[in-house]
């Protein structure tokens, strides 16, 4: 007998996505084993350390509705939560629900390779351990694998150099130094304010303007918190029905509909609210140039109207992409933070970056002397995760080469040809435009009952059929082609990423109605899906 051990599931990922499946799981019986390289739980909030980090979506509904208690009982300080609170949320869960004893922590999957006769995945980790499961659920989040730019010189940095996506766990103090950030997207538009209010001099390399929305966070009202307690069900209920997952009313009017005055006032009544909301304004923003361009003109006027400097600006303001189909930053004080003495813009898309040297960034026409270099970056988006490891499926087949030409699966949830292998907010499903914790809620729910179905019925493997994932990704790239989202470049797309294949990697037709699709395909005896049984059976 092999001395390898056996599980009837690996979840790997200790997040929102990761913490929950293990919770589901074990609930039900398996037995289940997590795999989490971080030393801790917490996910894209245990590596996520920068100043400023923060969630853009609010805090009542961005965090679990699973269990009555938890959301009863826990209080959070802020609209929007900070970094530190959250992942304290996650060790709590963690704790409240005894889920940490399911965990290696410490432990990177690095290999997953199916064994067809055993209809079971081999699971290597970094440790040189192995397992074995019949199932993996890949917990590993849309945003989690770290892009390192290829930048000439970067390595040769001797300062401080350090990424958004994998800070110190130690504070950073940035007093008295000289400061330098690669990047404006959310996550750097976060952190640049903080850093500023410390930092000697901050010197931001902006490639490409960002529309950024204000957050208005502010600390927590106990009426209204007491308002959400007592009304969860509903507000759960209308996150699980509506396109991105969040408890607010679908616009029901075109921009171009109404009178110049009524738009006006609606732009500014979202903008004085705070935060996504914003695109609630009116139905045709993602998909009317016309629409789009009267969000874009509003925006533009504010920032017009905070930043001081009018060249500086024009430089902050995007001309190459149409407001909100590049995910936009929420953030307080960002343009403001470009009124401080101690700021300089250096718009890189005029006078490129040429190289990094020991001590500074030096492009077209000028050299920045730093003594620390932030890169913000971002990630290897929706695919980067999984791609890292060595992933196997029948025939020996490499993931690699079944996502050769951009993301591609059945509902996010599973590819043909990977049996018993689960994508929790897995690519060409809402997961990045929801609400994440409604979302990773809906997908361990969907693979749960699969699998308790599975059980039922002695079905030792499930994977997609060919024709359903190739449907699935046509579906999902048709509705990519009524939208404004072509027309950015953006992470979205992959295109962040040198050489990695241009395909939209979300699925825009709506949580709502992305859950109600999952869940006709599960009473239809989960159509598009084949099962495999007993151990000369042909797949049926
Ligand atoms: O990364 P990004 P991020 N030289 O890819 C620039 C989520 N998030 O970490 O636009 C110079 O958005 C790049 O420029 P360009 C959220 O979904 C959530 O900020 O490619 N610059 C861009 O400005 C978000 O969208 C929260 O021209 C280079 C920036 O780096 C996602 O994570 C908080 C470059 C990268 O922006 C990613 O955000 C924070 C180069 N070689 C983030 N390469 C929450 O609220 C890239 N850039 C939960």
């Amino acid at each position: 007998m092999s001395d390898v051990p056996t599980y009837d599931a690996v979840v790997i990922g200790a997040g929102f996505a990761g913490l929950y499946a293990v919770h589901r799981l074990t609930g039900m019986g398996f037995r289940v084993l997590g795999l989490e390289r971080g030393q801790d739980v917490g996910g894209v909030w245990y590596w996520n350390r920068y100043p400023g980090a923060r969630c853009d979506c609010e805090s009542y509904y961005y965090s679990y509705g699973f269990s009555e208690d938890l959301q009863q009982d826990w209080d959070w300080s802020l609209r929007y939560s900070e970094q530190p609170e959250i992942l304290g949320y996650l060790g709590h869960v963690a704790d409240r629900f005894d889920l940490r004893r399911h965990f290696r922590f410490g432990a990177a999957v690095e290999a997953l390779t199916f064994d067809e006769p055993a209809r079971a995945w081999t699971v290597r980790t970094g440790d040189g351990q192995t397992v074995t499961a019949r199932f993996v659920v890949s917990a590993m989040g849309c945003l989690s694998a770290v892009n390192w730019p290829d930048i000439p010189g970067l390595r040769s940095f001797r300062g401080r150099l350090l990424h958004t996506a994998d800070w110190p766990h130690e504070p950073v103090d940035f007093t008295g130094r000289r400061v330098g950030v690669i990047g404006t997207g959310a996550s750097a538009v976060q952190a640049i304010p903080r850093i500023a209010r410390e930092a000697a001099h901050l010197t931001v390399f902006q490639r490409t303007a960002n529309w950024v929305l204000p957050a208005r966070n502010h600390a927590s009202d106990p009426g209204f918190d007491s308002w959400v307690k007592a009304n969860y069900g509903e507000i759960r209920a209308r996150c699980a029905a509506s396109p991105g997952a969040v408890p607010f009313e679908a616009p029901t009017l075109s921009a171009l509909e109404v009178s110049d005055a009524e738009r006006e006032a609606t732009y500014q009544s979202l903008w004085d609210l705070g935060g996504m909301r914003f695109f609630s304004a009116f139905t045709d923003l993602f998909s009317s140039l016309e629409a789009n361009a009267t969000a874009q003109a509003f925006v533009a006027e504010q920032i017009r109207k905070t930043v001081r400097e009018p060249e500086l600006a024009r430089a902050l303001t995007p001309t190459d992409h149409p407001i909100g189909v590049k995910r936009p930053p929420v953030d307080d004080d960002y343009y403001e933070t470009f009124n401080r003495p101690n700021v300089t813009l250096a718009d890189i898309r005029r006078a490129p970056l040429v190289e990094v040297t020991e001590g500074a960034v030096r492009t077209a026409d000028a050299e920045y002397e730093l003594d620390d270099l932030i890169v913000a970056t971002g990630f290897d988006a929706i695919t980067g995760a999984l791609l890292a490891l060595d992933v196997r499926g029948r025939g020996g087949v490499s993931l690699k080469r079944h996502w050769q030409n951009g993301p591609s699966s059945y509902l996010g949830l599973g590819m043909a040809g990977f049996p018993n292998l689960f994508t929790i907010t897995g690519p060409l499903s809402p997961a990045v435009l929801a609400n994440m914790p409604t979302a990773v809620e809906q997908h361990v729910d969907w693979i749960a009952g699969c699998l308790d179905h599975m059980h039922r019925e002695g079905i030792d493997a499930i994977e997609p059929t060919e024709a359903a994932e190739t449907d699935w990704v046509s579906h999902a790239n048709e509705i990519v082609g009524h939208t404004l989202y072509p027309q950015a470049e953006s992470w979205y797309f992959g295109t962040n990423i040198p050489g990695k294949p241009r395909r939209f990697g979300v699925y825009l037709g709506g949580f709502g109605a992305y859950s109600e699709r999952c869940e006709a395909v599960a009473q239809a005896g989960y159509e598009g899906f084949r099962f495999t049984s007993g151990p000369n059976r042909a797949p049926r």
